[in-house]
């Protein structure tokens, strides 16, 4: 057994070795921004909000509006942080901002095959990954109704 399934219950965000994977909640209007994985295989077809691994040194806005300039080719201002933190694979935990859209339009430039814009009511109808699912319901209730 490794030192992280006998040892003590640490939170993850004390963990120094915990990879963040920032993720953003980009609004236009009434919907949300949802991106299809077309990378790895195992998630590939399956919805996300964008996003990536922070790198070294970076903050998670910093990293924010550069995983959302390379996948999808736009400039954003993070906003307010959504309340939560949820595990992905092993040591690696998902943290979401919403984001405001400052210039451009977004294409799926890297690691997703489509993207679109949901309105509340068009939520559900396309495949989140399973772990953002909590993220996409906070996300929600900061959408106006339609
Ligand atoms: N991941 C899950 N939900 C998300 C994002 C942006 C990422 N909303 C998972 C998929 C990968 C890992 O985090 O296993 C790293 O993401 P990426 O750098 O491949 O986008
Ligand atoms: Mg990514």
């Amino acid at each position: 057994m490794t030192e992280r399934t006998t040892g003590p219950a640490v939170p993850h965000e004390s963990r120094p070795d915990t990879v963040v994977v920032v993720a953003g909640a980009l609004y236009d209007g009434g919907r949300l921004l949802a991106a299809r994985r077309s990378a790895p295989a195992e998630l590939a077809g399956r919805w996300e909000l964008p996003g990536g691994k922070l790198e070294p040194g970076e903050s998670p806005e910093e990293a924010l509006v550069r995983e959302l300039r390379e996948e999808l080719g736009v400039e954003v201002e993070p906003g307010e942080r959504i309340p939560g933190e949820w595990p992905l694979k092993p040591g690696y935990v998902l943290r979401v901002w919403t984001a405001r859209l400052l210039a451009g339009e977004p294409r799926p430039l890297e690691d997703h095959d489509e993207l679109r814009w949901l309105s509340r009511r068009e939520l559900d109808s396309v495949d989140w990954l399973d772990q953002d699912r909590p993220a996409v319901a906070e996300a929600a209730l900061r959408l106006p109704a339609d």
